[in-house]
């Protein structure tokens, strides 16, 4: 037998098969090491800030080939780097402004070797790029603004033109698209169409409709996100996972979750609170048993590096996709027919037919599968393939439980059962 699972929209082909991707938060933010949205946090006006982080953002240390290998050894298959976050700095040599890379004492465009340096490993490349802009001068002040409490500033707002900062944004989506080669995935970051009101009236001032249509008369085959609110090819639940398939308007959609190590996108040096290696492997699983993708941040330091607890987390998820990557690329949620068991989770592969069981805790002596009776034609261990003893039962298949072992390596116990055509 054969399972049909519902595949999503549109044929999103590579991003579906890889699943797993690296998120890369870089700018002046990082030298402060303290959340890439301090400028607004810490309410500093543009000049305030340029002065103080501009002319010392020089990342003598930064390796983008390292980036690469450090991120593919992890298993990641894509790379979405920020061009421009909020803050306004551009990482790329772009025409439209001074406020770039080059112009630091970094004295380049950083994109353009970051983006080889995946290529060159076989990952795909996307750009994420902030429709916020705290440093261009006619941005308007919105509630999220540096300069939200600033009278004068507010005052001042009602005479710029919104529309000079629109020019600006196309202009500099066009020289990405066209001068740094096949851009695999485009992530716009965001729309925020509440009363307050966007930069002006509302909802549409970025003027989404068009800038979707530029984007695609460029790259046709570019994958968009969501945050434009108007549609797009990839739902982007942030820092969590929904609780099923992501379903909008009753038809499932692709979507992919980016999550943080810790509490911050950009190099935050005391932070403590990160999440252990099981608990990022588990994010992993939990997301491709719902049929999402995973895109997953480091924050380089100000000099240019993965930190070292980026860096142990990264090689601990290297380690258990090693021998268990079989079990995310290529898979989605699992049947509807199959029931969950209980402390595990669910991947399959429709491809070659095979029902992946994560095994999170195996206090019992079997593990049951309801709706699979009959259905099983084999069962392994996925790490080293050893046969697992299982039965065929009326309503169910009973795995046994002789292969588990408290304190075993991997962080869960996979057990990997073709079953039968
Ligand atoms: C959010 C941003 O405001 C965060 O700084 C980060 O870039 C995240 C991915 O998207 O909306």
């Amino acid at each position: 037998m054969t399972f049909e699972v519902e595949r999503t929209n549109g044929d999103s082909g590579w991003f579906t098969h890889d699943r797993f991707g690296l998120f890369i938060h870089w700018g002046l933010y990082s030298l402060a090491a303290r959340h890439e949205w301090l400028q607004s946090r810490e309410r500093l006006s543009g000049e305030k800030y340029r002065s103080k982080y501009f002319n010392k953002f020089d990342p003598d240390l930064y390796d983008p080939d390292l980036w690469a290998q450090l991120a593919s050894d992890a298993g990641m298959k894509y790379a979405v780097a920020t061009t421009k976050h909020h803050e306004g700095f551009c990482l790329w040599d772009s025409k439209l402004t001074d406020y770039k890379a080059p112009n630091t004492p970094a004295g380049r465009d950083l994109i353009r070797p970051m983006a080889e340096a995946f290529r060159k490993r076989g990952m795909k490349v996307g750009f994420y790029h902030s429709l916020i802009d705290w440093h261009h001068p006619h941005y308007t002040i919105d509630t999220k603004h540096p300069l939200r409490f600033d009278p004068e500033a507010v005052a001042d707002s009602a005479n710029k033109d919104f529309s000079l900062y629109r020019e600006y944004l196309y202009g500099q989506t066009k020289e990405l698209l066209t001068e740094y080669g096949k851009v695999d995935l485009l992530f716009y970051d965001f729309s925020f169409p509440d009363e307050n009101g966007l930069p002006g009236k509302g909802k549409d001032d970025w003027g989404s409709g068009e800038l979707i249509k530029l984007i695609r008369s460029l790259q046709p085959d570019v994958l968009l996100n969501d945050r434009l609110q108007i549609g797009g090819d990839i739902t982007t639940p942030e820092q969590y996972i929904p609780t099923k398939w992501v379903e909008i308007d009753g038809k499932r959609v692709v979507w992919e979750t980016p999550n943080t190590f810790s509490g911050s996108w950009g190099y935050y040096r005391d932070e403590e609170s990160w999440k252990s290696v099981d608990m990022l492997v588990k994010m992993l699983i939990d997301v491709v048993s719902k049929g999402g993708n995973l895109l997953l941040n480091v924050g380089p330091t100000g000099r240019g590096e993965f930190d070292e607890s980026s860096i142990d987390r990264l090689k601990g998820i290297g380690d258990w996709m090693k021998r268990h990557s079989r079990s995310i690329y290529g898979c989605t949620q699992a049947p509807e027919s199959v029931e969950c068991p209980q402390d595990c989770r669910l991947t399959y592969n429709p491809e070659t037919n095979r029902l992946y069981v994560h095994v999170y805790s195996w206090p019992f002596k079997s593990i049951h599968l309801h709706g699979m009776a009959g259905q099983v034609e084999y069962a392994q261990l996925l790490n080293d393939a050893s046969e697992i003893r299982f039965k065929q039962g009326y309503v169910e298949s009973g795995i046994d439980n002789g292969a588990y072992k408290e304190g075993r390596d991997e962080s869960t116990l996979v057990l990997s059962l073709p079953v039968k055509r």
